[in-house]
């Protein structure tokens, strides 16, 4: 166990990626602004899945090199490793596969989990997959038994006029679900050489542990990945604002390191491996709305927080549908490179 976290142990700073058919949307759903986090339109704005996909996939259209530019600025942050959405809770899968045509490849012509995962490499950083448990594409994702728990809103597929969603009852199904899941991450861990780290996202409560036959899942990653690192998402693991909440949840059997989101616990997590991750502004997915920016110091002071109390710091970014990263988050992403080399980092 040990060897296998100690890169991750000495990395303390990584760049996560949300990038997916939401990044298109860019906070607005038919013109209007949506609020919350823009990765969540589709269920901020309750749009169908097929009305989502008929919308949104023309507007996703990777430009050529774009895996380039993220993993050259990662480097020049001064970031050790990138993490990034392989699938969102849309259900949008960035890599070929064979189990699903909602996915780049037949998007797109493209298989962007390989050219991500390869610029990750070249630039000599290791690399990471957020893979989202949640689906609101799949047809048998059974959403009402637990998606409403924490999300009162109601799921896309019940759109406004079509509350009763008449079709659920024979289509829901947990196991069918299940067996796509594994399916697709057999694929992404399989196909793409080594992977360093699995990030799955997330549980709620009322969707806990083998709700996704978590144990069987991690096993057949961790055969194939033996040196992979996990976070403890599978379970109910939010942290939030909550990052002793996550604690109660945490123990090696559930992953390897927790993950308190958009707050650094106040005096760390004691006896345990964690990662805060953070926003540079309001939201994960690209938002043409949100301008929000921390500023520099601020996110310096945050990294070596961070790192004072013996946690990683995995910093945010959301590029647009053609891949470009928002210029004030370039900006950012190298005044931090810079500060870390004037201050002795590689
Ligand atoms: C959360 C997700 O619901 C957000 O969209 C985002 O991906 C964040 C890192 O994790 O649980």
């Amino acid at each position: 166990f040990d060897a296998r976290m100690q890169w991750w142990r000495e990395a303390r700073f990584g760049l996560f990626v949300h990038w997916g058919l939401y990044s298109g949307a860019a906070g607005r759903w038919n013109g209007e602004p949506v609020k919350g986090s823009a990765e969540w339109i589709q269920r901020n704005a309750h749009v169908p899945t097929g009305e989502y996909a008929r919308q949104m996939l023309p507007l996703f259209k990777p430009k050529p090199g774009f895996a380039r530019e993220w993993a050259k600025l990662a480097k020049q942050a001064g970031a050790k490793y990138l993490v990034f959405t392989s699938k969102h809770h849309e259900g949008f899968a960035l890599h070929d596969s064979a189990v699903s045509d909602f996915d780049a490849k037949d998007a797109t012509g493209r298989d962007l989990v390989r050219e991500i995962v390869e610029a990750a490499r070249a630039e000599g950083l290791k690399v990471g997959l957020y893979h989202s448990v949640i689906d609101w594409h799949h047809p048998a994702y059974p959403y009402r038994d637990f998606a409403r728990l924490e999300h009162p809103l109601p799921h896309p597929l019940e759109k406004a006029g079509d509350k009763e969603d008449p079709g659920y009852a024979e289509r829901a199904n947990l196991k069918q679900y299940q067996d796509f899941l594994h399916a697709q991450v057999r694929e992404l861990i399989e196909h793409y050489g080594p992977i360093d780290v699995l990030w799955w996202d997330y549980s709620n409560p009322g969707a806990e542990g083998e709700t996704w036959r978590a144990q069987e899942l991690m096993a057949t990653v961790r055969k194939q990945q033996p040196g992979i690192v996990m976070n403890n998402r599978l379970y109910r693991s939010l942290g939030y604002d909550d990052p002793q909440g996550s604690l109660q949840w945490f123990d090696r059997a559930h992953g390897d390191f927790t993950t308190p989101e958009q707050a650094i616990p106040a005096r760390g997590v004691a006896g345990v491996d964690w990662e805060a991750c953070m926003t540079m502004n309001g939201t994960w997915g690209y938002s043409a709305l949100d301008t929000n920016w921390k500023s520099t110091r601020e996110l310096v002071r945050d990294l070596v927080d961070t790192a004072s109390k013996g946690g990683n710091l995995l910093l945010n970014i959301g590029p647009m549908a053609d891949g470009s990263v928002p210029q004030a988050s370039v900006e950012r992403l190298r005044e931090i490179g810079a500060w870390l080399r004037r201050n002795g980092d590689s």
